[in-house]
Parts: structure tokens; C-alpha cells; sequence
């Protein structure tokens, strides 16, 4: 079996942004954006104590949401790391609440039958080494003498190390990002050490899969906020937000309907890809209602169609317009995404399909002899008049 092929099983995952920037509660990238000073900054993690922690919640949500997985950020941009590392005094054993977050996150999505993959950034606006670039919220402000990557590469390293070995067994390690080009004003070249670390996890962690965000080839590319116009040549994984922002932002109310996020879960099948949704966990360490709501509402629709879903993938066929087909071995899924008149023409299945049947009632969808009203080889099938009541029917 080929090392990817575990993530075409689960087909569906959940993101989770999680760290400092949950407090201020306007977008991870919150220190950049208005170029927030380490002091200025520091106060959050003097507050940071989110005492209705409880990841088994979390896991409990995910599952019902028919997710198989989860990716967490174990640091993000800021530096803030959500475990105690040996390398490192900024995380969570300096804030109030002082324990471990990844262990416990980790050991409750795997209780609840799901993969676990960290998030760890290449970015860092914490450690002192790492180079000024025009991302940087120091850029522009502080001189960059004395900063020495190689003593950044070193801290990367050990700490995927520390990670990969304090957790184990981790499924996937989600890189973000590499822009060499960029670094210290399109001057130098920002060198992660992308092929050493690359062979530290394959000897450390074989079947750990790896992205495609450190400027090296990976075992998956990660497509961000927007679905491929059609399948790619290489393991895709599309990740998204539920309104914009990946960590928690109050007043951001932009979520995306949940029949959208089940088109969308139903087009990356159909184009065989995964995809990688998330959520921005508050400072109390609670997913906001609307978040919990949106995935409770993608979870009753898996309920009754996962099986389109879970170890699904494209079709040779092609969907009439407004569709998309998934299959499953001999079982050809047909989501209908715009509800047609009360017939359904599907090209080249005339003679092809046994019998057919809605998927969310198991109630026979018959077929019509439509005559040379459609073109040869057309399969038209009787729909009733009225959509069924399901986000997107098959
Ligand atoms: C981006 C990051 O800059 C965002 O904050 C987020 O983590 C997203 C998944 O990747 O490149």
C-alpha cells in the first residue's frame, strides 16, 4: 500500500488553530497584522488559561462530524508552543495554566478512533534567530544583526524531533511555509534545512506523511481556501476556514453554510482529495455555537451518506451538470447539487445501472424511458417533485 493511500480512506479531517492568538480574538495572524511588539504580545500569554479545556469535546465533535482525523497547530506563527519543550520557554508551561495541551488533545482524538497530525510552523516571530523578513512584524524596525539561522534550523529541528517522538506514532506533519525567496528582503534565503529534516522523520517516524510546504517535494500538496478546478496529478489535501479565519475571531460572523461545506466535502471526493476543515478554538478552550453547529449539521448528513464519502473516490463517469459522482468500487454516488425538474439525465449509464435508490432513505428512484427526447446512451431517472430534506441529496 502506498504510504498516501491511508488519507484517501478518511477523505475528511479537522484543522484546529489554537495558541495565544485565541485571545486577542482577531486573526491568527494578529502580532503581524499590527506589527505587536514581543512585549505587547506578552500579555497573552500572561492570560492565557483556558479552564473549560476539554479535547475529548472536541474529539467527540469531530467524530460526529464523520471527520477521520485531526491536524493541530503545535506552534503557529507566533512562536507559542502549545506543549512544554525542552527547547523552549515560551509555551504553555509559562502561561497560567501552565500543562501540557498536545498530550491531552492527541490521546482524545486517537480514544475516539481518529489520526492525529501536527501543524508546526516554519515561521517564527518569538525566536530570536529567525531571520527578519518582510513577513516578520520587526521588519522595518529592528536591525537583523546578530540573527544566525543555523541556530533557528537547530530549534526547528529538535522540536519536530521532540514532537515526533514525545507523541508518537504522528500521521502527518503539516509544514507552513517556506518563502526562501522572500527572506531578509529577497537578499538571502531563509534554508530550513528542508532535506535533513526531512530525513530525521523518515528515520524517526517512517510512515509519518509530510506536506508540501518546506520547498521539498511531499507525499500530499495542500491546496488553501479553494477547491481545484479538477483532480491534480499528485495526494491533495484542500484545507479551509469555517468564516475566514483560522484562529478564533469574534467578530467575524462570515461562516459558510453547511450545505456549502458539504458540496464542498463532496467535491474534493469527486476530484479525489481530502479535505482539511477547521476550527479556531476560544480562549477558554470551548468551539464557539456556530462552529458546533456547523458540525453537528455536517454530521447528520454523513450519518446517512458517509458511505459516499469514507474509501470513495472519482469516477470514470461524467456527471451531468450541477452533479457529482463519487464511486465506491461497483457503486456509483450521484449528488445532485441544484435540484432539477423532476427528471434526472445521466449521460452514457443507459444499460449500466442495476438499480438506483436514494442514499439518506434507501426509497427505489425509477427509471424513465425517455425515447429519443435525450441523447443515445442517456439513463433518466423519475425524481420526486420534492427535494428530499437533506443538505445535498445522492
Ligand atoms: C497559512 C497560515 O499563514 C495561516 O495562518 C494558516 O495557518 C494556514 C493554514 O496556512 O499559510
Amino acid at each position: 500500500m502506498s504510504r498516501v493511500a491511508g488519507l484517501a480512506e478518511q477523505r475528511f479531517g479537522l484543522f484546529i488553530h489554537w495558541g495565544l492568538y485565541a485571545l486577542p480574538a482577531r486573526h491568527e495572524w494578529v502580532k503581524n497584522r499590527e506589527r505587536l511588539t514581543d512585549r505587547q504580545y506578552q500579555v497573552y500569554l500572561e492570560h492565557f488559561d483556558p479552564d473549560l479545556f476539554n479535547p475529548e469535546a472536541w474529539a467527540a465533535a469531530a467524530a460526529e462530524a464523520g471527520m477521520r482525523y485531526m491536524v493541530l497547530t503545535t506552534k503557529h506563527h507566533d512562536g507559542f508552543c502549545l506543549w512544554d519543550s525542552g527547547l523552549t520557554d515560551y509555551s504553555v508551561a509559562a502561561t497560567p495554566y501552565g500543562k501540557d495541551l498536545v498530550g491531552p488533545i492527541t490521546r482524545a482524538f486517537r480514544a475516539a478512533g481518529l489520526g492525529v497530525g501536527f501543524y508546526y510552523s516554519l515561521l517564527d516571530w518569538h525566536h530570536p534567530h529567525f531571520p527578519l523578513d518582510e513577513l516578520h512584524p520587526d521588519w522595518g524596525r529592528a536591525s537583523g544583526e546578530g540573527r544566525d539561522i543555523a541556530v533557528y534550523r537547530r530549534y526547528l529541528h529538535g522540536q519536530v524531533e521532540e514532537l515526533l517522538t514525545r507523541y508518537a506514532p504522528i500521521d502527518t506533519l503539516w509544514f507552513d511555509f517556506s518563502y526562501p525567496t522572500r527572506c531578509e528582503g529577497g537578499k538571502g534565503r531563509a534554508d530550513w534545512g528542508s532535506e535533513e529534516l526531512v530525513e530525521l522523520i523518515r528515520r524517526l517516524s517512517p510512515d509519518t506523511l509530510i506536506n508540501d510546504r518546506l520547498d521539498v517535494p511531499g507525499d500530499f500538496v495542500t491546496p488553501e481556501q479553494y477547491q481545484p478546478f479538477a483532480p491534480l496529478p499528485t495526494t491533495w489535501e484542500a484545507c479551509q476556514t469555517l468564516n475566514g479565519s483560522w484562529g478564533y475571531d469574534r467578530d467575524n460572523h462570515d461562516f459558510k453554510p453547511v450545505g456549502l461545506l458539504v458540496r464542498m466535502l463532496v467535491d474534493t471526493v469527486s476530484k479525489d482529495g481530502n479535505l482539511l476543515l477547521n476550527v479556531g478554538p476560544n480562549g477558554r478552550g470551548e468551539l464557539g455555537p456556530t462552529a458546533l453547529d456547523t458540525l453537528r449539521g455536517i454530521g447528520r448528513w454523513m450519518r446517512l451518506h458517509k458511505r459516499s464519502i469514507h474509501g470513495a473516490g472519482p469516477s470514470a463517469y461524467t456527471p451531468p451538470p450541477d452533479c457529482r459522482y463519487t464511486q465506491r468500487g461497483d457503486r456509483l454516488y450521484a449528488h445532485v447539487f441544484a435540484w432539477p425538474f423532476d427528471h434526472l439525465h445521466l449521460p452514457d449509464l443507459a444499460g449500466k445501472v442495476r438499480y438506483a435508490q436514494f442514499l439518506h432513505d434507501a426509497s427505489e428512484v425509477p427509471r424513465l424511458d425517455y425515447g429519443d427526447r435525450v441523447p443515445p446512451g442517456t439513463l433518466t431517472l423519475k425524481l420526486p417533485v420534492r427535494r428530499p430534506d437533506v443538505a445535498v441529496p445522492v
